[in-house]
């Protein structure tokens, strides 16, 4: 009825195993990148989430401020426009979705739909403006090494393991001269989620390219696959590469650990309704 419409929370209006189905849909398409727009769906749910900072509870998803200016563009978040376009019909088809609901379920639809593990879902982000943009400077540099990525995710109250789980994400997509300035896919399967940046991080002997571009590295054998600098921490520090090895041997253990790291991440600074409900979708086929 009428009256119970306008007392439900929009939230509670929304069909969200109907959404991720229409995610689902919105991944493929032969003529952009290497097939699948899932690497840049992660990487928006990724840059939506990793804004937040435990000591003054500011950042996060929940507000969903990436979608405006200025914090849109931040030289970190190059390229997610692409991202935005894609999903902003089903902003249109389900208008009771949130943003923030909207991105960071995108993100769980890659890495499910891309062969990965089930991850761990609520709704009940509720959009914030634009005066509530997150400051410059939250997402980790490329350009760094491990201390500089254990500053930015100890902000975000991530542990060790918890870190080296979460960049093997960057088995998926690749990096593009106009959006970071890099150049090149990490392994040769970009649109699968495997545990393949453990195999290739130390499978590999990285050697600097040989460009006018930033300093990144390439695999010396063939040269068509790439590391960043931060990428490059997880094989020269001890703590990290410990995890790197065990997830290099355990695609499993890798899996589980990404799950609740991933979920853990969509999850921060979120303060969600007490009946918001845990989603564990299943994948399409
Ligand atoms: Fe990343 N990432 N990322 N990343 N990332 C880039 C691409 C992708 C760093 C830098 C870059 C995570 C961690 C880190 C994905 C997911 C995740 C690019 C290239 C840079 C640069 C962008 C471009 O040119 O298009 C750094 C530094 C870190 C770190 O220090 C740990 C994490 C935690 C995730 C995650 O999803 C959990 C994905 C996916 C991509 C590929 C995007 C695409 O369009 O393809």
């Amino acid at each position: 009825s009428k009256q119970q419409d306008s007392t439900t929370p929009s939230w509670k209006k929304v069909d969200y195993a109907g959404v991720y189905k229409d995610i689902a849909a919105l991944l493929e398409d032969e003529n952009y990148d290497d097939g699948s727009y899932g690497p840049v769906f992660l990487r928006l749910a990724w840059h939506a989430s990793g804004t937040y900072d435990c000591k003054s509870h500011t950042g996060g998803s929940s507000g969903c401020t990436i979608r405006h200016a200025p914090e849109s563009e931040h030289d970190a978040n190059a390229g997610l426009e692409v991202a935005r376009r894609r999903l902003e019909p089903l902003k249109k088809k389900h208008p009771n979705i949130s943003y923030g609901d909207l991105y960071t379920l995108a993100g769980v639809v890659a890495v499910q739909e891309l062969g990965g593990p089930t991850v761990k879902w609520r709704p009940g982000r509720v959009d914030k403006q634009a005066v509530e943009c997150t400051p410059d400077g939250r997402l980790p540099d490329a350009a760094q090494g491990a201390d500089h990525v254990r500053d930015i995710f100890y902000r975000m109250g991530f542990g060790d393991q918890e870190i080296a789980a979460l960049v093997g994400a960057h088995a998926l997509g690749r990096c593009h001269t106009d959006r970071s300035g890099y150049d090149g896919p990490w392994n040769a399967s970009p649109t699968a989620f495997t545990n393949f940046f453990y195999t290739e991080l130390l499978d590999n002997t990285w050697v600097p390219k040989k460009w006018t571009g930033p300093m990144q590295f390439v695999d010396k054998q063939s040269g068509a696959f790439m590391m960043l600098p931060a990428d490059m921490a997880f094989k020269t520090d001890p703590r990290f590469r410990a995890y790197v090895e065990r997830y290099a041997r355990d695609q499993d253990a890798f899996f589980a650990d990404f799950a609740n790291a991933f979920a853990k991440l969509l999850e921060l600074g979120v303060s969600f309704p007490e009946d918001a409900p845990l989603y564990r979708f299943k994948t399409l086929d």
